[in-house]
């Protein structure tokens, strides 16, 4: 590649930026904070590939152009390295998980620095440094002291392959996420977290929300919340009673049966011979009370009342099991009222927070026969995970911490007998509800100093990250900070102002980037080979930020190409003030970068900063102030080759600090301009466009034109011919 030296450029300035702290946090008083913040990666074996720098590179074009505008800037990352993955992967790879997970964090930091990020490095953060899970510890102490950690012997979903319990969220289709086993119910002593206290707030506050809708309506499906009634049947004969949840009580005189859930109270005596009988209490007739594996047993009651007239569902299990379908008249509100009670049901169940494997955060509890349940005093926090050479999962329902003696004996806190610890650990999920505070508060999490940080910084502007994450780790964060909220730690009842979603970078045969189709493309031997800018330019400018597109080898030569064009303007630089020809395109260039970015609208932004760099190609003579703009403009996108030409200029100061560039809104407006529409050389409509509006587009807005569209109607377009700022003629004949 000739003409543009990347490799000498590029790490030049990455080590300059490092050298003189350009992109440490501005803790300057006065000016307006904007917290970036990326989902932060969990450090794979795998190193990154071409696919994970996309949202990455998203939230460096826009915190460098949020910097440019005043404002002061927090854009950390860090490595989110507990749970599964991490355990399954040292496990497969026979390295102790801790040794694995150092060796990985040192390779995809090493990657992110190819980049050129404008990371606050100072402020990196692991979730497995015994000085960060402290406060996660500490944070479950504060759940456990408020009531909001409770054990529970309920029967909870186990995964038979992964050896481990698991949380409702943890399961797709009964499946589970992670290995895709049946999962099946257990009968384990668990730590769950009361997170259907936060329900009605969890689901008011995302109005308050700027995110995607989609992820909006995924949590309030997730939390389900649903407002009706419950109906309680006497059973014939016998002392008890069948509670059953209805949206529907108008249904009440069409009921021909109950539904139990599988595992109901009353399910064994339900069914066969028709032994259990129930009475309803609207119409005091006699009803079969069967099982029915529709029912799901922790919704609602457990229990549902058939109405086939009406429910599909009963429908089916009607027919199927020989019950009558009945057609009765709706119930008016008094009998609705004489036999129900209005209630409110969630979908959303506790979290089930205990995990039967050793790579997690050590709950931090002790069991005392005299005590009872004791927690750790705050003073003796982190209870480290111990270093053992053996961890895998027992399948006993026992972490392979209740095997390590010097670990589970100890002394309880209270009564200074011989105590157990507990020897569960944390779900892969807790280290992340609360990390984007920890970039903050940088050690204590409840002192003074951290409070007045999380006044200054909080919520996060700005969150970017997979919408995989809409119902996990989305809510789970959302439910420990309004946790803290409440107990006084932060002073804001939600983590993240705005959201935006990244849609995935698929290989180029369209399937997903993967070892196993072999399509995968390793970032590091595109920057060696194109450059950092490049792929940067061509991450950004492949298509809408949140659709999923496949990789393209071409327009990454594209961009590359694009590169190459913006350094050899250099040649045409003239520091005699003519009025440039391109003012105004460069004056309407300068509003829609801005505008785009601040949109998430990177393609766009892009497109436009060709657009300019074509007319400045065009030039015989270019001043160095209009060139200037385009550096600046162009700086969040391609960072080295900006500092680089802005350096070559005279310039001392960095690029990446200057005043983003203003637009004059009045030579906006002169701009416009009619554009005529012809089909086969007569005049058939006009539109008006901002002048030195770029051919295609033209074109694009001729062709669909409602005037034009009959005179095009079944016939085939030979060519079309576009002079800029007059006219567009479609040939048809
Ligand atoms: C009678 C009825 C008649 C119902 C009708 C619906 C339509 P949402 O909106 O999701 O809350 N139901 C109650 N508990 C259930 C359980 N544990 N497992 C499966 N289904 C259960 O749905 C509420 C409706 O789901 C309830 O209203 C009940 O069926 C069913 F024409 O009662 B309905
Ligand atoms: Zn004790």
């Amino acid at each position: 590649m000739v003409g543009y030296d990347h490799k000498r450029i590029e790490a030049k300035w990455q080590k300059i930026w490092r050298a003189t702290g350009l992109y440490k946090t501005d803790e300057k008083k006065g000016k307006q904070k904007c917290y970036v913040l990326d989902m932060f990666p969990y450090p794979s074996g795998d190193g990154l590939h071409v696919g994970h720098p996309k949202g990455y590179i998203a939230t460096d074009v826009y915190s460098r152009m949020k910097r440019m505008q005043g404002h002061a800037i927090l854009h950390p990352m860090g490595w989110d390295a507990f749970g599964l993955p991490a355990e399954n992967y040292a496990l497969a790879n026979k390295v102790h998980p801790e040794v694995a997970v150092k060796r990985n964090i040192k390779r995809f930091k090493k990657q992110l620095e190819l980049l050129g990020f404008n990371y606050d490095w100072e402020r990196e953060i692991n979730t497995t440094d015994p000085k960060y899970y402290k406060w996660t510890q500490w944070i479950f102490l504060q759940m456990f002291k408020k009531g909001l950690a409770y054990q529970s012997n309920e029967p909870i979903n186990w995964c038979p392959s992964c050896k481990t319990g698991l949380a409702n969220e943890d399961l797709e289709d009964g499946k589970c996420e992670r290995c895709g086993s049946v999962v099946e119910k257990r009968p384990i002593p668990q730590w769950v977290l009361r997170i259907t206290d936060y329900a009605d707030r969890l689901l008011a506050d995302l109005e308050t929300l700027n995110w995607p809708d989609s992820i909006k309506e995924s949590q309030r499906n997730w939390i389900g919340r649903s407002e009706g009634y419950e109906i309680e049947f006497a059973l014939k004969g016998q002392s008890g009673k069948i509670k059953v949840f209805t949206t529907r009580p108008e249904t009440i005189l069409g009921v021909s049966f109950l539904a139990l859930a599988l595992d109901h109270p009353l399910a064994s005596r339900a069914g066969h011979a028709n032994e259990l009988r129930a009475i309803n209490p609207a119409n005091k007739e006699e009803l079969p009370v069967v099982v029915a594996p529709y029912v799901l047993s922790d919704y609602g009651f457990g229990a549902v009342m058939g109405v086939p007239a009406h429910d599909e569902r009963d429908t089916l299990f009607a027919k199927a099991n020989n019950l009558t379908v009945k057609n009765a008249p709706f119930a008016d509100s008094a009998l609705i009222k004489k036999v129900g009670r209005k209630v409110v049901k969630y979908k959303l169940r506790d979290w089930v927070f205990s995990r039967q494997r050793y790579w997690g955060e050590p709950i931090p509890l002790i069991h005392c026969t005299k005590c009872g349940v004791v927690p750790v005093p705050e003073k003796d926090l982190p209870v480290k995970l111990p270093k053992v050479k053996s961890y895998e999962p027992t399948g006993t329902g026992e972490s392979p911490l209740a095997a390590i003696a010097s670990f589970v004996n100890t002394k309880c806190p209270k009564c200074k007998g011989p105590a157990k610890r507990e020897t569960n650990t944390m779900p892969q999920w807790a280290g992340s509800c609360w990390y984007y505070l920890a970039y903050i508060s940088r050690g204590n999490l409840n002192s003074l100093t951290a409070k007045k940080a999380f006044q200054k910084w909080l919520p996060v502007s700005m969150y970017v990250g997979g919408a995989e994450h809409a119902t996990r780790h989305l809510i789970y964060a959302r439910f420990w900070h309004k946790f803290l909220f409440d107990i006084g730690v932060v002073g804001t009842d939600e983590p993240f102002e705005r959201l935006q979603n990244v849609g995935l970078i698929l290989g180029s045969d369209g399937r997903k980037m993967s070892k196993r189709f072999g399509n995968v493309v390793n970032p590091d031997d595109i920057v060696k080979k194109f450059g950092a800018d490049a792929l940067r330019i061509y991450e950004s400018f492949m298509g809408p930020f949140n659709q999923s597109i496949a990789w393209s080898a071409d327009s990454l030569v594209g961009a590359r190409r694009f590169v190459e064009k913006v350094w050899r303007l250099r040649e045409k630089l003239t520091t005699n003030h003519q009025p440039s020809t391109t003012k105004t395109l460069l004056n309407q260039t300068v509003k829609k970068v801005g505008e785009d970015i601040e949109q998430f609208h990177f393609n766009t932004a892009v497109s436009a900063l060709m657009i300019l760099t074509n007319a400045f190609e065009k030039e015989t003579a270019i001043a160095k102030a209009d060139f200037e703009i385009l550096l600046k403009l162009l700086a969040p996108f391609a960072p080295h080759l900006a500092e680089e030409l802005w350096s070559e200029l005279g310039h001392k100061k960095s690029v990446h600090t200057e005043r983003w560039s203003v637009f004059d809104p009045m030579l906006l407006r002169e701009s416009e301009v009619t554009i005529v529409i012809q089909v086969d050389g007569k005049t058939r409509g006009q539109f008006r466009a901002a002048s030195a509006t770029a051919d295609a587009a033209l074109e694009a807005r001729a062709r669909e034109s409602e005037s034009v569209l009959k005179w095009l109607a079944g016939k085939e377009i030979q060519k079309v011919i576009v002079v800029p700022d007059r006219l567009v003629n479609i040939v048809v004949a």
